[in-house]
């Protein structure tokens, strides 16, 4: 009788981390804590995803069926409970809510944490993958927890990652020592530790692109003898974009034009996030002039344009911009 071979010693998401953090005497456990409620947020939202994509497309019903909450409504409030009642977060972003979120006294911890719950949301419906993009900051040394707190450069975060809610979820998470992803294995709800050129950007916008923008992708299209063409592939969903990226290689682009003179993403919780994963994985992100994780928000929903990719490709684009500005 042929016996299916069981792995038993499995490395999950929260072990890997109690692993890391073990290497650091000063560790108490409690990015392991945060980690586990960010987790548990995002396990929430892969179900949640799963069962728009049969039917119940952009609002979810609730027990009484009379009111229906949209998805990213409803994943933000899964994020913001999570993330409270951890006890270990004192400061809060999310896309959704205008304003910074204070924990209150007696939950109140020592990390920020900076969140689009739901990235890409418009695509729901059309059953293109979408995800959660989150970043965390430590309170300053004596700090009550305020916004001053969320409003440094993305340098001085501590971790970074996102979830891509597809055909499975996939977690892609840096502590600064690396990028590591993990799996969702549905069946014991667990994450589980588990090159062809490609640009991705909106042409849509093209009319709008500065010069600089437009000399870039053009040699990306026509490069010199010898180089192959970058073929186009634009999903929409950034989380989706920059993960092909990292598997495949290549550019993704939300660049600045005379339209929307910072790009449409958010700095704090989209390009510090996926730069700060990006430079992790051994690559860049610049705004065209500068390394994005060296801009400091001056709110904190503030835009910034991003170009991320192999160092190679982003030094090409800082390059031009330089002959440009
Ligand atoms: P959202 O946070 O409202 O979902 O917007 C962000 C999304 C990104 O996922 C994506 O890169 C971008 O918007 C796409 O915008 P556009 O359709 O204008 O190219
Ligand atoms: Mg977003």
């Amino acid at each position: 009788m042929s016996e299916e071979k069981v792995t038993t010693d499995i490395i999950t998401l929260t072990r890997h981390v109690l692993d890391e953090q073990r290497k650091h005497k000063e560790a108490s456990g409690d990015l392991t804590l945060l980690l586990n409620a960010i987790q548990l947020g995002c396990k929430f939202v892969a179900t949640n995803v799963r069962k728009a994509r049969i039917g119940l497309a952009g609002g979810v019903h609730n027990i009484s069926g009379d009111e229906q909450k949209k998805l990213d409504v409803i994943s933000n409030e899964i994020f913001i409970n999570a993330l409270r009642s951890s006890g270990k977060v004192a400061v809060m972003v999310s896309e959704e809510n205008e304003d910074v979120i204070i924990v209150e006294e007696g939950l109140k911890g020592k990390y920020c944490v900076v969140f689009d719950p739901l990235d890409g949301s418009s695509n729901i419906d059309a059953g293109v993958n979408v995800g959660t993009i989150f970043g965390v900051y430590r309170v300053a040394e004596g700090s009550p927890g305020t916004v001053k707190d969320v409003l440094r450069p993305g340098n001085e975060m501590v971790v970074a990652g996102y979830c891509m809610y597809g055909s499975s979820a996939n977690m892609v998470i840096t502590v600064g020592n690396g990028v590591n992803g993990y799996t969702l294995d549905n069946s014991i709800g667990e994450f589980i530790l588990t090159h062809p050129n490609i640009y991705s950007v909106n042409e849509g916008n093209a009319k709008y692109w500065h010069e600089a923008c437009e000399e870039y992708f053009h040699s990306l299209k026509f490069p010199p003898e010898g180089k192959n063409p970058y073929s186009a592939r634009y999903i929409g969903s950034m989380v989706a974009d920059v993960h092909r990226t990292f598997l495949y290689g290549g550019m993704f682009a939300y660049p600045a034009d005379k339209k929307s003179k910072n790009g449409k993403l958010r700095l704090l919780y989209e390009c510090f996030p996926m730069a700060f994963l990006t430079e992790q994985a051994g690559g860049k992100a610049t705004t065209g002039y500068e390394r994005v994780l060296d801009v400091c928000p001056e709110d904190i929903h503030s835009r910034c344009p991003i170009f991320l990719g192999s160092k190679d490709d982003v030094e090409d684009v800082e390059r031009i911009y330089k002959k440009y500005s």
